[in-house]
């Protein structure tokens, strides 16, 4: 397992996928160029250095984990596995975690540049301008956020954005007030305190990944990511706040919310995972920075929402939790789950055992469908994370008089850009959604048209006897048609 996101960098180095970009302006071509690649076949990992304006040496990682393999690397789950098995994989690991929380050690390599008070300069790091509508700077689009709790002592430590305004001071954004970040931060200020805090930038992908998971209230995203590692997080305390700090980070700044009465800062727009800004400017919570601390020739961890397909995980983390309800809620025969379309489409596939089973299971991947319109049940000869397949299940099994429902007033959010503005500011952020039966009805499934498709054993069988003589060799380059052409010219 890679120590931290050096050591990742190193195994995606060696899996051939990473490609080093100099010369990239922060503002919106190292974004676009993030993007372009990232709606590549091969979708490599960038790591940009000699950044226009900034030091050489000061680097910027992004789609570090947007393809199945390398979120199954940064798991620790062998990145050969078929996205599905692999999927799979992590839904069952992560069922048996076994819990570490960070340990305190005193040394950490981000001590060796530090600012502080009025030597805080923002501007020395790296924050791009990754869409060309976004309203500033993010040095936050993929960074972690501590705090600590302050009833039960519990440390909170997820992804919010964090846009940069000036030399000491940025806004961080929940997107609703139900955040452990938005309530931690509103106990502090109930009292009349500033909320202690800090921004982690260039984590480790454990932590990056811990930080997207929706985990009970008094549960740590450090103990998670501890558990994805299979070793406790090393931290030391924060000088300032106290907050314990994971050591082997690359960029951290310390400080404090300000209480809202005292400021907040127009934050936004910016481009959202849906691939649209969700709303104008509004007024964020402002951080105080007191304190930054980064290792030599630092690593900011970027992580900007794209138009879907693209998306920060190759592996749709979120369809494993469902997955993972189904089972708990004792539906039987579930065969896959998976999520498209940047998490806003959700497939089930199931092998059908009693009428209803279906719409069972498609009601509790609804229900936990984040600002999803769209939840597909297939059965278990339909791959569902391959979207060319569940359509022909759609196309093909759907009868939609019959089986299509709409459930109403159900569970979205305020970046939802179908809810009219009027809706939003009136506070109703629910839409509706769409359940599709794509199975073969359940009365008549043994009687249903059987299909003249190959099974996966029988590809598999093909592939193994024929499969070399099927990929041919390659063309030489001297006798390929284009190079023809050019010769008779
Ligand atoms: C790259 C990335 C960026 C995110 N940005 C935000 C954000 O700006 N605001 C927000 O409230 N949630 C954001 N999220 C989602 C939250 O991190 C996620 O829902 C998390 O589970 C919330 O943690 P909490 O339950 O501790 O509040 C982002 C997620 C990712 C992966
Ligand atoms: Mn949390």
């Amino acid at each position: 397992m890679y120590k931290d996101l050096r050591g990742f960098i190193k195994q995606v180095d060696e899996l051939g996928v990473l490609r080093r970009i100099n010369g990239a302006d922060p503002k919106f071509e190292l974004g676009g160029i993030t993007e372009v690649a990232a709606g590549s076949a091969e979708c490599p990992a960038l790591l940009f250095d000699r950044i226009k304006g900034y030091d050489s040496g000061t680097r910027v990682f992004t789609n570090a984990t947007t393809t199945a393999q390398r979120a199954a690397l940064a798991l620790g789950i062998d990145p050969s596995l078929t996205p599905l098995d692999a999927l799979k994989a992590w839904m069952k690991k992560r069922q048996t975690l076994e819990r570490h929380s960070p340990v305190e050690i005193d040394k950490a390599p981000f001590q060796d540049n530090v600012m502080r008070g009025r030597n805080v300069d923002l501007g020395k790091l790296p924050a791009p301008y990754w869409h060309r509508k976004d309203g500033g700077p993010y040095i936050g689009s993929g960074s972690i956020i501590i705090m600590r709790d302050p009833d039960g002592g519990w440390i909170n430590s997820s992804i919010y954005r964090v846009q940069v305004h000036g030399k000491n001071r940025v806004t961080i954004q929940f997107d609703h007030l139900g955040r452990h970040g938005a309530i931690i931060a509103k106990k502090y200020w109930d009292k009349g305190e500033p909320c202690p805090v800090a921004v982690v930038n260039g984590q480790d992908p454990a932590l990056f990944i811990a930080g997207f998971e929706y985990l009970p209230d008094g549960q740590s995203e450090y103990d998670f990511a501890g558990s994805i590692k299979g070793a406790p997080m090393e931290t030391i305390r924060g000088p300032l706040t106290g907050l314990p700090l994971p050591a082997h980070a690359e960029i951290i700044l310390e400080g404090e919310l300000v209480l809202p009465s005292e400021a907040t800062l127009p934050e936004g727009p910016f481009g959202e995972f849906t691939g649209y800004y969700a709303a104008d400017a509004r007024p964020a919570p402002v951080m105080q920075v007191n304190a930054v601390y980064h290792r030599d020739n630092p690593i900011l961890l970027g992580s900007p929402p794209m138009k879907p397909p693209r998306f920060h995980f190759g592996l749709p983390f979120r369809a494993a939790s469902i997955w993972s309800n189904l089972e708990m809620a004792g539906v039987t025969d579930v065969v896959g789950c998976w999520q498209h379309v940047a998490q806003l489409m959700t497939v089930v596939a199931i092998r059908q055992r009693y009428a209803g089973h279906a719409k069972r299971a498609a009601l509790i991947a609804a229900a936990n469908s984040y600002m999803g319109r769209l939840v597909v049940v297939v059965d278990d000869d339909v791959d569902p994370s391959n979207l060319a397949d569940v359509m022909w299940a759609v196309t093909t099994r759907c009868e939609p008089a019959e089986q299509i429902d709409i459930v109403r007033n159900a569970w979205s959010s305020a970046l939802d850009p179908r809810i009219p503005d009027e809706s939003k500011r009136a506070g109703v952020t629910s839409h509706s959604k769409a359940i599709i039966e794509a199975v073969r009805p359940f009365g008549w499934k043994d009687k249903y048209p059987p299909t003249s498709a190959l099974t996966a054993d029988e590809t598999r069988e093909i592939e193994e006897k024929w499969g070399s003589k099927l990929r041919g060799s390659p063309v030489p380059a001297a006798t390929s048609p284009a190079s023809k052409t050019r010769k008779r010219k």
